[in-house]
C-alpha cells in the first residue's frame, strides 16, 4: 500500500488564540482544497447568520413513517428504502401529493420570530422528487395535484423576510435511470481503500452500461444545477448531500469542474464541503487536510467539542428535533425530543466555537407545521429575541469554556451564557491574561442583558473581588441579579473588557465601585 508521508506543522493561529495541527501541503492534488478561507461579503455574512433553518418536504411527508399499518423507525425521508414498502407504493405518492394548507409566508414569518437568519430548503432528496418544476424530469411537483412551484414560493416568502435561502439538493437520485450506487465510501473501508490507491484505474460500476449511463446521470445533475441558479438567482448557496457515493467520488474531475462552472454563474455562490471529494475520495478535508470549499458540513447532529476539532475552519450544524427524522414523521415517540433549552444550548456551543447552528423541520404532507415544531420555534424565538446578540455576529471568546455555559464575543463584549446557575449565585468568571505583555484584562462593566440592569462583582473591587492563578488569569465573581435568582430558563450576563496596564489594575478596580 502507497502511504502518504506528511509533515504534521503545529500552525498558531493568533486570531482565535488557540494551536491548531494542519498538515503541510505534501501531496500533490488536482482537485483538493482550492485556496483558503474566503473573506468576501457574501461570506463573512454567512459567518454572522448564527441560526438558521432547515426544512425537509417531499412527498415522504405522505407516509410519514407509517405504510399499510406498520412504522418505520428510520429517517422518514427514507422509507423508500425500507422493505415493508414497495418501491412502486412510493413512486406513485406524488400523484396524491396536495398540500393544501401550505403557506410560504407563514412558513417564513415563523422562521424569523425564530430568530433563524437563514433557511436551507431540500429542493430534491434522494427519492428524486422535485419541489421544483424542473424541465429535465416529470417526476416533479408540476405534476402533482398541487402543481404550483414550492421552491419558487419558499425562495420569495423567506427572501421578502429578509432571511437568505440555500437550496439542498441530493446528488443521490433513486428516481433517475442513469444514477448509480458505488456503495457508500464512508461505510466501506474496501472501497476508500481501494480508491484511494489506485484513484486513475479503481472502477466503481459493474458493468459498461452502468457507467454509460452514468454519464447521462451527470448532464442530469449539471442540468438541474444549473436550472435551480437560473430559476432562483435570490439564493446564496447550495448544500449538498449523498456526495459520499464511490461514483460520484470516482468523478472528482469533473465535480470539481461543475463547481467551477456553478460558481461562475452565481456571484459569491457559497458551497460546503459535502459536495465533492479530491481524487483520492477524500471527503469534507483533502488528502493534505485542508477544508474543500467554503465550510465544513461534516458536524451533522454532532457538535465540536472544542475548537481544535474545527480546524480554525468555517462550519455549521445541522440538527433534528428528535434523534433522527428530518422528514416528517408522525410518531415522535420513538425517540427523545429536544426541548427548545437544548437546542439553544448547542445554539449557543456552536457559536462559541465558531459555527453556525440550524434547526430542522418537517412539514407533513399537507403542508402543516406540526405543533411541536411550531412550540419549539415560538420559545427559541422569545429566547434570541432577548439574548439573540449573543448568537448574532459573535465569535469565539478569548474566554475558555467554564462550568456555567458558554463564552461568545464581539469585540471588546463578551457575553456568558449561563445554562448551569451555580447554587449560590455568584457566577466566577476566569478571564486569561493578556497575550500583551505586561497588559491584563478587567471587567468594565458588567450587566444583565435581558433586563439591561447592572451586576456588581463580589468585593466591589476591594479584596477579595478577583484573584490570579499561575497561569495569570483573573478569576471574578460576579453576583447574579435578585430576578434571575429563580430563573427556569438559561440567561446571559454581558461584560466589557478592558485592557489595561498591570500596574493600573488594582487602582481600576477600586475606581469600579
Ligand atoms: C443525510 C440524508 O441521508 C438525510 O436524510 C438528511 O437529509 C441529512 C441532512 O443528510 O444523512 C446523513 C448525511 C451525513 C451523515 C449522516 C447522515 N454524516 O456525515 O454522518
Amino acid at each position: 500500500m502507497k502511504t502518504f508521508s506528511m509533515i504534521i506543522l503545529s500552525v498558531f493561529l493568533g486570531w482565535s488564540g488557540f494551536a491548531q495541527t494542519i498538515k503541510k501541503e505534501t501531496i500533490p492534488l488536482k482537485h483538493g482544497a482550492h485556496g483558503g478561507k474566503r473573506t468576501d461579503a457574501f461570506m463573512q455574512r454567512w459567518r454572522e447568520y448564527g441560526l438558521g433553518q432547515f426544512i425537509h418536504w417531499g412527498v415522504y411527508a405522505i407516509p410519514g413513517g407509517r405504510w399499510d399499518g406498520k412504522t418505520y423507525t428510520g429517517a422518514a425521508e427514507w422509507i423508500r428504502s425500507w422493505s415493508e414498502m414497495p418501491d412502486a407504493d412510493y413512486d406513485n405518492l406524488y400523484k396524491q401529493f396536495n398540500p393544501v394548507n401550505f403557506n410560504a409566508e407563514q412558513w417564513a414569518k415563523q422562521a424569523k420570530q425564530m430568530g433563524a437568519k437563514y433557511m436551507i430548503f431540500t429542493t430534491k432528496h434522494h427519492d428524486g422528487f422535485c419541489m421544483w418544476p424542473s424541465k429535465y424530469t416529470e417526476y416533479t411537483i408540476a405534476n402533482t395535484p398541487y402543481g404550483k412551484d414550492i421552491v419558487k414560493e419558499l425562495v420569495d416568502a423567506y427572501t421578502a423576510e429578509g432571511i437568505d435561502v440555500y437550496l439542498y439538493f441530493s446528488i443521490i437520485d433513486w428516481n433517475h435511470p442513469g444514477y448509480y450506487s458505488g456503495g457508500n465510501i464512508n461505510g466501506s473501508p474496501e472501497i476508500k481503500k481501494a480508491l484511494r490507491e489506485d484513484p486513475v484505474n479503481y472502477n466503481p460500476f459493474k458493468t459498461a452500461a452502468q457507467r454509460e449511463k452514468y454519464e447521462t446521470f451527470k448532464a442530469f445533475t449539471r442540468n438541474q444545477l444549473l436550472e435551480l441558479l437560473d430559476n432562483y438567482p435570490a439564493i446564496k448557496g447550495l448544500w449538498f448531500d449523498g456526495s459520499w457515493d464511490a461514483a460520484w467520488c470516482k468523478n472528482a474531475a469533473w465535480v470539481d469542474s461543475l463547481g467551477v462552472e456553478l460558481r461562475a454563474k452565481h456571484e459569491g455562490l457559497i458551497i460546503g464541503s459535502r459536495f465533492r471529494s479530491d481524487e483520492y475520495g477524500n471527503r469534507h478535508t483533502d488528502a493534505n487536510g485542508i477544508l474543500i470549499d467554503d465550510y465544513d458540513q461534516r458536524f451533522e447532529r454532532n457538535l465540536p467539542a472544542d475548537m481544535a476539532e474545527t480546524g480554525g475552519n468555517d462550519w455549521d450544524c445541522v440538527m433534528t428535533i428528535p434523534e433522527n427524522q428530518w422528514g416528517y414523521h408522525s410518531d415522535w415517540s420513538l425517540s427523545y425530543v429536544k426541548t427548545p433549552y437544548d437546542l439553544i444550548e448547542m445554539a449557543v456551543k456552536a457559536n462559541s466555537l465558531n459555527g453556525n447552528f440550524v434547526i430542522n423541520f418537517g412539514p407533513d404532507g399537507k403542508g402543516n407545521i406540526r405543533k411541536e415544531e411550531t412550540d419549539i420555534a415560538r420559545k427559541v424565538g422569545e429566547w434570541m429575541a432577548v439574548n439573540g446578540a449573543a448568537i448574532y455576529g459573535t465569535q469565539h471568546s478569548l474566554l475558555e469554556k467554564q462550568d456555567w455555559g458558554y463564552a461568545t464575543q464581539n469585540g471588546d463584549t463578551v457575553y456568558l451564557s449561563v445554562f448551569n446557575k451555580p447554587m449560590n449565585n455568584l457566577l466566577r468568571v476566569k478571564i486569561p491574561k493578556s497575550k500583551t505583555r505586561d497588559m491584563v484584562y478587567v471587567i468594565e462593566k458588567a450587566g444583565f442583558l435581558p433586563t439591561k440592569e447592572p451586576v456588581r462583582i463580589n468585593g466591589d473591587g476591594k479584596a477579595g473581588s478577583y484573584y490570579r492563578d499561575k497561569t495569570g488569569a483573573s478569576y471574578y465573581d460576579i453576583v447574579l441579579p435578585k430576578s434571575i435568582r429563580d430563573a427556569t430558563q438559561p440567561f446571559v450576563i454581558v461584560i466589557k473588557l478592558k485592557e489595561v496596564d498591570k500596574k493600573d489594575r488594582d487602582a481600576y478596580q477600586q475606581a469600579l465601585t
